[in-house]
């Protein structure tokens, strides 16, 4: 084991990990602002130097590794005023717009220059006032005025998305993360998943925020009806910006505050994720039985749909036709409830609740409006936005009373909720095919080898004649890996589900940013928690997907679900 000391009191390790990792395991404070658990340590803010009994040089602790015999303190004058000079050399490069800084509140810089009280004397440098403001993209926007070079956001980009839109250029105080050419993000093949603003430790990249629009439309609603729809990832991370745990359920809590904020109608883009299933079984069943193009791709995730039309277009006859489930409910909620509730659709705003930032720019699709030219959804916030929404309206959050969805378009099944982890999808799209080709329920209801964190999931299912063969994608850097060995014909599948974010949507860009490092596994128990306790499981079982096929759809695939329900591509 190896022996060593913090502060003066005794520990022992007997695997090996940093100063950082084993400060944090006994609960001992250690600044940080570059690092983040799932994230590579780079040791480039200087908040973490720790004294140690080796020489006099102070040590990163994030990239320091435990040595046996080593005497460390993280609490000396000395390592308090290294804390204290650093932060103040960081304010001075930095934009302190606190006031109107989307991560006012939830900041690290702003924590840490609280909890050191940190004075602002340095000199302002002002050579670094990169004045550029990008807001070029509907989902984020970027002030590099605010960067505080931690690299989080290049190597969110890079390592784990595999994108390299994002790529730190100069030195110094000149140094800053840029687009190739410097163009604005929208002009770069970025996706919008987010995960740069996810990690980014202070505001300098934030999702395009719709708050204000949003309080604006719910404060003089001039006779419109205001409604809202959550997306299933949305319900096990909210509760984490009101304190509460990564998993902990608070569906119930999230509509009552909803309503408290005064929307008009609750209701679930789970119902349109059990639709999903109705309509893309349909169509995977199809193609598999009339020669159809096979793989056929899910289209839910908007952050692959831009992927695959701007970087893979030769596999846009591959993706399902299907909206996602925000562009179903959207495109339901316009063009037939108004009506059956006899208002028209422009006098309708439908604010939708996604743990995506991409999801901002998915409502924007000229293919998603309604016949006279509107947008079908008018409001995508992230999660994070609702929260603050919700905390800017003084809503007391934790002591609401469960609220439910309004009906129909808020009933779902286990199987709708699961879309939020990876391989969500696939599984709630076996349960429903399986038992409407081979007419009989699946084997096992929990379909596991489709679950976890594995990059590329491959499974077998014997399914009547063929063996059914299914792959499941997550995390951008693994869905170009995929599709080079698609390309190479080194795999062969008829059925992938891709998801952009690691995890799935509850690994999404717009999610609250959390630094604990199982988050993820944590969202994704509260999931599989929900589709548990649900009596309804399998999305064919939904009694008002079942009603809306006989009032007004029909039947999967007609002519009235081609119309609402789904869409096309651009190449
Ligand atoms: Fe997802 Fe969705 S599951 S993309 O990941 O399909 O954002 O949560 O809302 O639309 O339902 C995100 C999450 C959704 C959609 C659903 C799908
Ligand atoms: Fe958005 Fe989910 Fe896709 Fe991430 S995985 S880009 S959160 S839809």
């Amino acid at each position: 084991a190896i022996k060593f000391t913090i502060n003066n009191k005794k520990y022992e390790s007997t695997t090996a990990k940093t100063i950082l990792e084993a400060c944090r395991e006994n609960d001992i404070y250690v600044p940080t602002l570059c690092y983040h658990p799932m994230l590579e340590p780079v040791g480039k803010c200087r908040l973490c130097l720790v004294e140690t009994n080796y020489g006099g040089k102070m040590v990163p602790a994030c990239v320091t590794d435990l040595s046996n015999g080593i005497e460390i303190t993280t609490n000396s004058p000395r390592v308090v005023n290294s804390v204290k000079s650093n932060l103040g050399l960081i304010l001075a490069t930095h934009n302190q717009e606190c006031t109107s800084c989307e991560a006012n509140g939830r900041c690290e810089l702003q924590d840490l220059v609280y909890r050191y009280g940190v004075e602002d004397k340095f000199p302002k440098i002002f050579e670094k006032s990169h004045n550029m403001v990008d807001s070029s993209s509907p989902s984020l926007i970027r002030d590099m005025d605010k960067c505080v070079l931690c690299n989080r956001c290049v190597q969110a980009c890079s390592l784990l998305q595999g994108m390299d839109i994002l790529s730190m250029t100069g030195r110094g105080v000149h140094a800053i993360p840029k687009t190739a050419f410097d163009s604005p993000i929208k002009e770069t093949e970025c996706i919008n998943c987010g995960a740069c603003s996810f990690y980014c430790p202070v505001g300098a990249i934030a999702e395009h925020s719709a708050v204000r629009r949003t309080l604006d439309v719910l404060e003089n609603k001039n006779g419109k009806i205001v409604v809202f729809q959550t997306a299933p990832a949305t319900r096990v991370a909210i509760s984490e910006e009101f304190g509460m745990e990564p998993g902990d359920i608070s569906t119930g809590k999230m509509v009552a505050a909803i309503r408290e904020l005064g929307a008009d109608m609750v209701f679930d883009t789970n119902f349109t994720a059990d639709l999903t299933i109705m309509e893309e079984g349909s169509e995977l069943l199809d193609r598999v039985a009339n020669g159809g193009t096979l793989p056929m791709f899910t289209s839910c995730c908007p952050g692959w749909i831009n992927m695959v039309e701007k970087l893979y277009p030769e596999f846009i006859p591959n993706l399902s036709s299907c909206r996602s489930p925000q562009g179903m409910l959207s495109s339901i909620i316009k063009n037939h409830w108004a009506e059956k509730m006899g208002v028209k659709p422009e006098d309708v705003i439908v604010v939708s609740v996604m743990p995506c930032t991409a999801k901002k720019d998915e409502a924007r699709r000229e293919e998603l409006k309604t016949d006279s030219g509107i947008p079908e959804t008018d409001i995508v916030l992230t999660t994070r936005e609702l929260g603050r929404l919700i905390k800017l309206k003084k809503v007391p959050f934790l002591s609401l009373k469960d609220s439910k969805y309004n009906n129909p378009l808020g009933e779902s099944t286990g199987a709708a909720v699961i879309f939020g982890n990876t391989g969500g999808v696939m599984e709630a799209a076996l349960r429903t095919a399986y038992e409407i080709a081979l007419k009989k329920p699946m084997p096992t209801l929990n379909y596991t080898p489709v679950r976890g964190f594995e990059g590329i999931k491959e499974a077998t299912i014997p399914f009547g004649e063929i063996d059914l063969k299914v792959a499941v994608v997550h995390q951008a850097s693994n869905i170009r890996n995929y599709l080079k060995k698609l390309k190479n014909g080194e795999v062969e599948h008829h059925f992938v589900e891709f998801m952009i974010c690691k995890g799935g949507c509850i690994g999404g860009g717009g999610e609250p940013k959390s630094l604990k490092s199982d988050y993820l596994e944590r969202r994704m128990k509260g999931i599989y928690d929900i589709d548990e306790r649900k009596t309804t499981r399998k999305s064919h079982e939904n009694q008002a997907v079942q009603q809306i096929y006989e009032q007004f759809f029909e039947k999967p695939l007609s002519h009235k679900s081609h119309k609402l329900l789904h869409t096309h591509y651009k190449d």
